[in-house]
């Protein structure tokens, strides 16, 4: 590594993320808890920090998940971005201690930690978990488009071999299963719900599983289009905005919609840098703008929330 850039200014592979989930813990005790929220289909577990830097009681939640696609590498660059930032700024920057004073954090960094490492030692554009299809061998299951809502329609297919193969039924993966789970059973804390993925440049909300408008449509339209005009600003850098399937295209499965059907009415997917020039093999050099404009979108809304 260039040795003007910092831990975070790289992509690191799945040990080395490991590594950083354990130390994370160990360095802030009373803040970091690690949580075992399942494993993976080879076995690899599947680790959740949760930030509570504040200790009062009832506190709300928001929830972020990072590496559902494997390929997507800046995804879980930008999990481990946003807790080295939570905990150095918090109590200096303003709207970061408003935010962890009103809500604890869950990360999931990896979600999907087979096919990530499988991008590392095999194939760069592996999209998949890496579950083996009993019928025809074929692997993997689009985690994207394995969870329950408008399953296995338009924009997903139930061929094992495409890269959205919607699985043999929702919640068939360990990986999509072990978050519903752990979603479930915090769903009266959890208010927001984040998704990263990459690339495009879109901040987007239900639904992509249908063309119906959200009940709470107007106001995610509101909230997004706030975050890309902050990113803007900012930055100097466009963000589309709108609901899933009206933006990008129809993606029946997806988290973000489940999420939003479990019961969570502020539910996003962000698709960070860039707009296509390297696509998923963005250079570790766009690392921190790219972070940096991501976490000021989840400030923006997650104080909208916060608000509410
Ligand atoms: N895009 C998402 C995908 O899974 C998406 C788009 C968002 C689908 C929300 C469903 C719900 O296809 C990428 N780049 O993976
Ligand atoms: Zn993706």
């Amino acid at each position: 590594p260039r040795s003007s850039s910092s831990f975070y200014e790289r992509y690191h592979n799945l040990e080395d993320i490991f590594y950083w989930i354990n130390k994370t813990q160990q360095d802030n005790p009373s803040t970091v808890k690690a949580i075992l929220i399942g494993s993976s289909y080879e076995k690899r577990p599947l680790y959740a920090l949760k930030l509570s830097l504040n200790n009062d009681l009832n506190k709300k939640a928001m929830w972020i998940d990072c590496g559902i696609h494997a390929r997507e590498w800046i995804s879980p660059a930008f999990c481990l971005w946003f807790v080295q930032y939570a905990l150095a700024f918090y109590k200096i920057n303003q709207d970061i201690t408003d935010i962890l004073d009103n809500m604890d954090v869950y990360i999931l960094p990896v979600m999907n930690p087979d096919g990530y490492q499988y991008t590392w030692t095999t194939n760069r554009m592996w999209r998949k978990n890496r579950s083996v299809n009993r019928s025809n061998n074929c692997i993997g299951v689009d985690l994207n488009r394995n969870f329950d809502a408008n399953w296995c329609t338009e924009g997903a297919s139930d061929e094992p071999c495409t890269e959205i193969y919607c699985g043999a039924y929702p919640e068939s993966e360990p990986e999509s299963r072990a978050v519903a789970d752990f979603l479930r059973s915090h769903k009266d804390s959890v208010q927001l719900y984040l998704s990263i993925h990459s690339y495009s440049q879109m901040l987007l909300f239900p639904y992509s599983c249908t063309l119906d408008e959200a009940e709470n449509h107007n106001d995610l339209l509101e909230m997004v289009q706030e975050a890309a005009q902050v990113i803007r600003r900012h930055y100097r850098n466009t963000y589309k905005y709108g609901s899933g399937a009206k933006t990008i295209y129809l993606a029946p499965g997806g988290s973000d919609d489940w999420a939003y059907k479990l019961g969570i009415k502020y539910s996003f997917t962000f698709e960070l840098q860039d707009r296509g020039r390297y696509g998923f093999l963005l250079p570790p050099s766009y690392i921190s703008k790219a972070c940096n404009e991501a976490l000021i979108a989840v400030k923006t809304i997650a104080l909208k929330v916060i608000e509410k």
